[in-house]
């Protein structure tokens, strides 16, 4: 078989160890981006979750959520629907109440479950379509 007039033996093994090194390089690279910074030893970094209302669901499934007790917890909940469809959200056992939502509108949550246990959370405007659980756990 005939070889391009620019191809000296030894070449392509030469170009797939340069691809390797470059995809180590950029692998490397991206574990350094994910870590991020490291949060300061005094306050406990908030456990952030999102929901977003939308077709009937909160996020599409009604999700359990897992929180550590002890540890703030920052909700931020989101109405996607299209016009003229309400929500809002509670979790009754927590003390947890947002205000109504409108399409487009969002809010942020803050509490601090201080014990385990599980509790249930809803939209009071459609509880049987948009209900899940949050557990609180070590
Ligand atoms: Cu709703």
């Amino acid at each position: 078989m005939r070889r391009p007039f620019f191809a000296k033996a030894g070449e392509p093994r030469g170009w797939l160890l340069l691809g390797i090194g470059a995809a180590l390089c950029l692998g490397v690279a991206g574990l350094a981006v994910s870590r991020g910074p490291h949060p300061g030893a005094g306050a406990p970094v908030p456990q952030s979750l999102a929901l977003s209302a939308k077709g009937m669901t909160f996020n599409g499934a009604n999700p359990t959520l897992q929180v550590r007790p002890g540890v703030p917890v920052e909700l931020i909940i989101r109405n996607e629907e299209p016009a003229g469809i309400l929500h809002d959200l509670v979790v009754p056992g927590l003390g947890v109440r947002s205000h109504i939502l409108r399409p487009g509108e969002s809010v942020r949550l803050r509490f601090t479950p201080a014990r385990e246990g599980e509790y249930g959370y809803a939209c009071t405007l459609h509880p049987r379509l948009m209900d899940g659980r949050l557990v609180v756990r070590r």
